[in-house]
């Protein structure tokens, strides 16, 4: 039996850190081949994923030879070899999981892309623009509804993959914005979700490693 998980820089890949967050907490064994994404080696890393992977990105998981990329099918795929199921049983909870999933997955209310998952790791945190912070709050209001609706201490009820999918975003938003008392059941969800024995793994990694800085973060 062979598994492997092509899997990015602690500090940089927040793909990556989905896809290995739930193959681990599903017990999947697997070997994993840390592919350092950071410039100017990236070029030359990624072209050798692309010899394996159509989407030349990682996280990539190579199961005896099968080949599954993108983090969402990896997850997926994870949850699907563990004996217990990180996805509700009921119909509309599993499908209000995934809707939570397919949005991180796509814009998330594209605040993202002005706060790179690598400016976690930064000592000095930019100040959010208005606009950033209206839509960091939207994003808490959104979970503390979540969380209200079906009643903790995670999104869906159990820990599941939409929380999973969110931990990247919950470490540069909480670090960026913190939550105050008018959402107190993200507060403390965002301390359980982080406090995670293998999110805490991941996290001890990638604060050992310099920070990648992009340019305009400050400006931005
Ligand atoms: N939708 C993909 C995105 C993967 C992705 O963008 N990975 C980054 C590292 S976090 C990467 O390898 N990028 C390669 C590139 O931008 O050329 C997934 O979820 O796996």
């Amino acid at each position: 039996m062979s598994r492997i998980l092509y899997s990015g820089t602690r500090n940089a890949s927040s793909w990556a850190f989905r896809a290995w967050l739930a193959l681990k907490e599903q017990g999947v064994e697997f070997e994993e081949v840390d592919v350092d994404i950071r410039r100017p080696q990236r070029w030359a890393n990624l072209a050798k994923i692309a010899e394996i992977s159509p989407a030349a990105a990682v996280p990539v998981f190579v199961d005896n030879g099968f080949v599954i990329y993108d983090s969402s099918a990896i997850m997926e795929y994870a949850n699907e070899l563990g004996t217990s199921s990180l996805l509700p049983k009921d119909i509309k909870l599993r499908a209000r999981a995934r809707s939570m999933i397919a949005w991180q997955h796509s814009t998330f209310g594209n605040i993202c892309s002005g706060l790179s998952f690598e400016s976690s790791f930064y000592p000095n945190k930019k100040q959010l623009s208005a606009d950033e912070k209206a839509s960091a709050e939207r994003i808490y209001s959104m979970w503390e509804t979540e969380l209200a609706d079906h009643g903790g201490p995670y999104l869906v009820g159990d820990y599941s993959l939409a929380d999973i999918a969110f931990v990247p975003s919950v470490l540069r938003l909480k670090l960026h914005h913190p939550v105050t008392n008018d959402w107190p059941l993200t507060a403390e969800w965002m301390r359980q979700l982080l406090n995670r024995p293998l999110v805490q793994e991941w996290l001890m990694d990638a604060n050992k490693l310099p920070p990648i800085y992009h340019e305009g973060y400050h400006r931005g």
